[in-house]
């Protein structure tokens, strides 16, 4: 743990700063997973509004896994914490003002964390714990009723370890002492992730008790967000930036790239910040939106993270550097992606796409392939396999979408076989898949047989199957940077 007490971030030389007074914030809304994105996100957007508003919005930060050290540096800093926004060409450094207390559970209890959450003055609570941390099968959506800490939270819902649990807990609480209910706003990259974690919060309560599933149905929203922007995990080099920033090596620090987007379902039950101060955009419906992003933005990010780092490129920037991965990215996100997508969507599609390639260009953003490919199982649903399948009913034949996915399976296969990395929630069931064929080909149909990842479709279109196939064996007879080079010429 680093200890910071004798460090006064307010006295440091930031070049943006809020000037708000930190002792009128009271903790209205609790964010579960105090990770990167986070803290260069939603803290930014709260931060900025808190600003420019009447109302203040305290923020109660509660990590439920990770080691001790973020919350209790964050602690030791009087919670609050840098942010350098970088460009190709600028960096601005920011310090954040708005957080008022922290919990981490493994060291301070989850009985903390369900009190806090049950105060009567708390109107939000956001996430950002993963596509995993709703332990819902990622290719239905449905709640996961075998995941491991769904089945502890059923056997033990007063000591609960998911967020799920933690919701429902609080939220009985609350209906038992008569207090308003709050709005739970998902903040995670998931398709119609507000919809999902009703759903998911939902069918858990009601297998605890029917009457509290009720209540929560008519009481509790559940907002739906597209979020945006580029935060990597933290590096040494990254905190290096810190410190050449603002003279001190923020352990809390987060450095992102300068853009940001929020789009939110405009549908809170017991009021929410004026973000739109800040930028964001309050809507009726989110869908469009976040099939935009996911598709375009996502998809061709978990292309890159798999395909890039089969050509051996360690990072996104390095990608867009080759001009073979830059032009096949392109056509991804403009004749895959887009078409696949809503055709009465009202957004330049092809200016999107050219702000994504510049985003991922950006030299200062040193963002991992090998983070971008973790925890495939649930992401390849929304980002490859769901527009696949539609470009398929339109009647238009994808190159570049089966390609991302052979892309998963070869980094999948190679590091099973190899003995690498495979950070993924379906790790065992991936590794059994590949172990339980011998030629690569059989290996691969054993991971599209995966249900929970591809549901019935490899079964059902054999088109489907086979484009992926022959995209597998390409990758495997030609080479990556070879195929992306044909493919790259249209
Ligand atoms: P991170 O690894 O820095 O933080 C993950 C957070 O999730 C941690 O606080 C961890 O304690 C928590 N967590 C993990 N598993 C959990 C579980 N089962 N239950 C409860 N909490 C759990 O990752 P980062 O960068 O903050 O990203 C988190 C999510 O934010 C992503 O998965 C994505 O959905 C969303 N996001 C991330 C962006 C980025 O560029 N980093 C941009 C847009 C969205
Ligand atoms: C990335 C995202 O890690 C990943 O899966 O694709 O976190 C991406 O950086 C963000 O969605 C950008 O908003």
């Amino acid at each position: 743990m680093t200890t910071t007490t004798e460090v006064n971030l307010e006295s440091l030389g930031f070049n943006e700063k809020t000037s708000f007074d930190r002792s009128k914030l009271a903790t209205n809304i609790v964010h579960i997973g105090f990770g990167a994105f986070h803290r260069g996100h939603q803290a930014v957007y709260n931060d900025l509004t808190n600003d420019q508003s009447d109302q203040l919005w305290g923020i109660c930060e509660i990590n439920m896994f990770g080691g001790p050290e973020l919350i209790a540096d964050l602690q030791a800093q009087d919670h609050l914490f840098s942010v350098v926004e970088r460009s190709a060409d600028t960096m601005v450094s920011r310090l954040i003002r708005s957080v008022t207390e922290s919990i981490h559970t493994p060291v301070d209890g989850i009985q903390a964390a369900i009190d806090k959450l049950a105060e009567p003055q708390v109107k939000i609570v956001s996430l950002t714990i993963t596509e995993k941390g709703y332990c819902s099968d990622p290719q239905s959506g449905q709640l996961d009723i075998n995941n491991g800490l769904i089945q502890h939270d059923l056997a033990n819902p007063q000591t609960p370890q998911s967020a799920l649990g933690l919701i429902t807990e609080a939220l009985r609480i609350r209906r038992d002492r008569g207090l308003a209910p709050f709005s739970v706003l998902s903040c995670d990259n998931i398709p119609e992730n507000g919809l999902l974690t009703k759903e998911a919060v939902l069918s858990f309560a009601k297998q605890l008790d029917a009457e509290l599933a009720s209540w929560i149905e008519a009481n509790v929203t559940f907002p739906s967000t597209m979020v945006d922007r580029i935060v990597p995990a933290m590096t040494d080099d990254a905190f290096a930036v810190i410190d050449e920033c603002i003279g001190y090596r923020d352990p809390c620090g987060i450095v992102c790239e300068d853009y940001r987007q929020w789009v939110i379902e405009d549908n809170f039950v017991a009021g929410r910040p004026d973000w739109d101060k800040a930028g964001a955009m309050f809507v009726a419906d989110v869908l469009p939106y976040e099939e935009m992003k996911l598709r375009m933005l996502n998809g061709s990010h978990s292309f890159l993270a798999y395909n890039g780092f089969l050509a051996g490129y360690d990072f996104i920037y390095q990608c867009m550097e080759d001009a073979d991965f830059r032009a096949t990215t392109l056509r991804l996100m403009l004749e895959e992606q887009a078409k696949s997508l809503n055709p009465n969507l009202k957004v330049d599609l092809e200016q999107y796409a050219s702000l994504l390639i510049g985003r991922f260009s950006n030299p200062n953003i040193k963002h991992k392939t090998a983070q971008i490919a973790m925890d495939g199982s649930q992401k390849l649903p929304q980002r490859a396999i769901d527009p696949m399948l539609t470009m398929l009913e339109r009647g238009i034949t994808p190159t570049c979408q089966p390609l991302l996915i052979a892309g998963w399976a070869t980094f999948v296969i190679n590091a099973v076989t190899n003995g690498g990395d495979l950070v993924d929630p379906m790790a065992e069931q991936l590794k059994q898949a590949v172990n339980s064929a011998s030629t690569a080909v059989d290996q691969l149909k054993a991971l599209l047989a995966l249900k929970q990842i591809f549901g019935e479709h490899p079964q059902s279109n054999e088109t489907f199957a086979a484009l992926i196939e022959t995209a597998f064996v390409n990758l495997q007879e030609t080479g990556i940077k070879g195929l992306v080079h044909s493919v790259s010429k249209g």
